[in-house]
């Protein structure tokens, strides 16, 4: 029996997705939710809660205190550690750990206390900004300028200098806190730093990840000198080395062996950024497929045959963990701006979807929407924009169906506007995320896509394609046969578009583009 377990530690929980590589099988599927599970860390969605809108730090320690829980769950559930044969994994994007000494540096980790005691001393900035910060942007600035403009920021690392890019993030800490910057000897991303708190040893940086730093030079894999001193001085020693996604990172530390149980000599596989391990988990690593991802963030991303860029400055470039790059659109205000039309409208969410499915028609009559609750990323938005068109009840929240129907009519709008620059325009669509379940979602971007939604059975495909990665390293089997087993799409969620409701966001797709236009985006 081959299993391989598969991590994904994002903005709201830390999941585990167990897979039996030679059965074909799915054996378990758990996770820990930070806010309810881990309520003394004070950060109910996973970040601590700020009044600036575009301040967003979280804990790292959370992260470390959800793995030893995620494990213990398992445990006490009877799992054998013992079978794994391997392990990989994925983080929330762009996020930053600032550590006062390399993980390889530190003392083993002792079984004799909790691993989050251990790593509490080792932090030289007490918090992780992570990707919903938006508050570089004077550093993003500063960073295009000195390396000649954001053209160049965008041929070197495949985006402009973006505000929760880890770039940016580091000068900015530097700029403000420069006597803990001069401290800081190991500066890590949330996928790296995971697997260096597994290992026991500094993890290096795989290159779907390290792509979102605004400092990788993607042609080369290297960190781009130019990049590296527009940044923050002596980064380079502060940064571990950046690899291929596929790269073995170390072995499982003696902490978890006897903890838990694994077997000596577990090997851990790079830990990448969310979106590309989604990219396997959706069996979208070779071009032609697009993805659309509903979670905390919204992403929209797809294989690319050649790499090019947003033409906008919205989009990404990022590494393909199978080899070759992805595109990738974020928008940040995705399932938490969901739930605050929800909440205003007093809509539960099982009545959210009816309302979209029954109670209101494609276009939605006259009723739009500008869904920006937060700082968005795109279009980049600096300020919360929201704007709602109707009547008067419809602007109060007090219409909840169609309030309901006007937020993710205006998502699905944005998505197809901002993804257009992909230039392939896809006929199926793979959908996955936690609001993946929602038929009135998906038949929303089924009509204003016009394509067929997949949906797999898997729902977190960041963790499914984390384990899928530790097996392509540990196994003979290739992509296309771990495909076939594991990304199986859901007969009964298939929705097809629909060509009255196709015709009928025309006029909706140019009143959106005429608002973007009027907000200079
Ligand atoms: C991608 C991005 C988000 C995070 C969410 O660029 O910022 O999708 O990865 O975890």
């Amino acid at each position: 029996m081959g299993l391989y377990l598969g991590l994904d530690s994002s903005t709201q929980s830390l999941s585990a997705v167990v897979i039996d590589s030679d059965a074909g099988r799915v054996v378990l599927q758990e996770a820990v939710n930070f806010g309810q599970d881990l309520p003394e860390y004070g950060s109910p969605h996973g970040f601590l809660p700020n009044p600036d809108p575009k301040l967003r730090h979280a804990n790292p320690l959370l992260w470390v205190a959800a793995l030893d829980l995620l494990f213990s769950k398992l445990k006490n559930s009877g799992f054998d550690f013992g079978a794994v044969r391997g392990v990989s994994g994925s983080g929330q994007q762009h996020g930053s750990v600032y550590l006062n000494r390399r993980i390889s540096d530190a003392p083993a980790w002792s079984t004799a206390a909790p691993l989050v005691d251990q790593v509490k001393p080792l932090l030289s900035r007490a918090t992780a900004p992570i990707w919903m910060d938006s508050s570089t942007h004077a550093e993003c600035g500063e960073i295009a300028a000195a390396v000649g403009g954001d053209s160049v920021v965008v041929s070197v690392t495949g985006s402009r200098a973006i505000e929760r890019f880890t770039g940016p993030q580091i000068r900015k800490f530097w700029k403000t806190e420069p006597e803990a910057y001069a401290k800081t000897a190991e500066i890590t991303l949330v996928s790296a730093f995971m697997a260096s708190v597994l290992t026991g040893r500094t993890s290096p940086i795989d290159f779907g990840d390290g792509a979102g730093m605004n400092l990788l030079d993607l042609q080369s894999g290297t960190w781009s000198p130019a990049l590296l001193a527009a940044t923050a001085p002596d980064l380079a020693q502060k940064l571990p080395p950046a690899v291929p996604s596929e790269t073995r990172v170390g072995e499982l530390a003696p902490y978890f062996i006897e903890r838990y149980g694994f077997a000596a000599g577990t090997p851990v596989i790079a830990f990448t950024g969310d979106n590309p391990s989604s990219l396997v988990g959706m069996g979208a690593t070779e071009p032609g497929c697009a993805v659309i991802s509903l979670g905390t963030s919204d992403t929209v991303f797809a294989a690319m045959r050649e790499p090019h860029t947003d033409p906008r400055g919205y989009g990404h470039v990022f590494g393909n963990p199978a080899g070759g790059f992805m595109c990738l659109i974020c928008f940040a205000n995705g399932s938490l701006a969901r739930e605050e039309v929800a909440k205003r409208a007093g809509l539960s969410w099982p009545a959210f979807e009816t309302a979209i499915l029954q109670q209101t028609k494609p276009g939605n009559g006259e009723s739009s929407m500008l869904p920006y609750f937060y700082p968005e990323i795109t279009p980049r938005l600096l300020e919360p924009q929201l704007e709602l068109d109707g009547s008067a009840a419809f602007r109060a929240f007090q219409e909840p169906a169609a309030n309901a129907r006007a937020i993710v009519e205006a998502q699905a709008l944005s998505m197809q506007r901002h993804s257009d620059w992909i230039g392939e325009r896809p006929r199926s669509l793979r959908v996955t995320g936690g609001a993946s379940k929602n038929r009135g979602i998906l038949q929303v971007l089924a009509d204003v896509f016009d394509a067929r939604i997949e949906t797999l059975s898997v729902s977190n495909s960041a963790a499914l394609g984390a384990a899928l990665r530790a097996a392509h390293a540990g196994t003979s089997l290739s992509w296309a046969e771990l495909y076939a087993r594991f990304v199986v799409a859901d007969s009964n969620a298939r929705v097809e578009s629909s060509a009255d409701a196709v015709r009928a966001y025309s006029e909706p797709r140019a009143k959106f583009a005429r608002k973007m236009q009027a907000l200079g985006v």
